[in-house]
């Protein structure tokens, strides 16, 4: 073993492993495609709290996330508090008014319509909590400055994975991009190093919730094989 090897040994620990046979594993995909294949992007919330306990364990499952040289690089900001939700609804519904009336291409509306929205922001404030994934463009601590990497690639995993979480706990959620979002590093008050990647409101749907008739592309659609 050459010395970078025997060093790099040193530091690892075995690896926690439990074998399954391939009919199994071949039963828990199939059985976990059938599920997360019934998770929708939401707009039409219920005001019914969610308890602080689940969303810690959404946000600990999203922590699990493979991230550039393990730096983790993610910060995600849990919030209930009635003021907040009121001032991100206000901001927010400030710059989709823009992004509606001008800032958004003739394209872009059209790729919309099915979705039914506009610059109406009501579920910031109805669901129970908003979620708020920062991406942190490099590291600070105690004023020192350093290197992170495959930042958008690390913090897009985590979201899928708090998606995936909050899917799994019987809950319901909106990917919600905004753009600009610089206001929720204000309203928030995160560090400069930090910058919001995507707003996600959670929480049960509201009765009678709808949602677009949009179909997902087949297997041959979306893939390739080479055997
Ligand atoms: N942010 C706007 C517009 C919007 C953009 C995309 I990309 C969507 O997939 C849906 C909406 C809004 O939330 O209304």
């Amino acid at each position: 073993m050459d010395k970078a090897t025997k060093m790099i040994a040193e530091n690892f620990i075995p690896f926690e492993y439990e074998q399954l046979e391939p009919k199994d594993s071949l039963e828990r995909v199939k059985s976990f495609y059938n599920d997360i294949n019934k998770r929708r992007s939401l707009r039409m919330f219920s005001d019914k709290t969610v308890d602080r306990e689940v969303i810690e364990y959404v946000i600990k499952s999203a922590g699990t996330a493979p991230s550039g040289a393990h730096k983790q690089l993610w910060t995600f900001c849990a919030v209930s508090n009635p003021e907040i939700k009121a001032k991100i609804r206000e901001a927010a519904e400030k710059e989709e008014y823009e992004n509606y009336h001008g800032r958004m291409s003739e394209d872009w509306l059209e790729d919309l319509k099915v979705f039914g929205t506009d610059w109406h922001k009501p579920f910031l404030e109805i669901a129970p909590w908003l979620i708020i994934v920062f991406r942190k463009t490099y590291d600070l601590e105690d004023g020192i400055k350093s290197k992170n990497y495959c930042v958008q690639e690390s913090v897009g995993l985590a979201a899928g994975m708090l998606l995936t979480a909050i899917h799994r706990a019987g809950l319901v959620s909106l990917t919600h991009t905004l753009s600009p979002m610089n206001f929720l590093s204000k309203v928030l008050n995160r560090p400069e190093n930090e910058k919001p990647f995507l707003l996600i409101p959670f929480g049960y749907p509201a009765d009678n919730a709808e949602v677009p008739d949009i179909q997902r592309k087949p297997l041959e659609d979306i893939s390739v094989f080479y055997e």
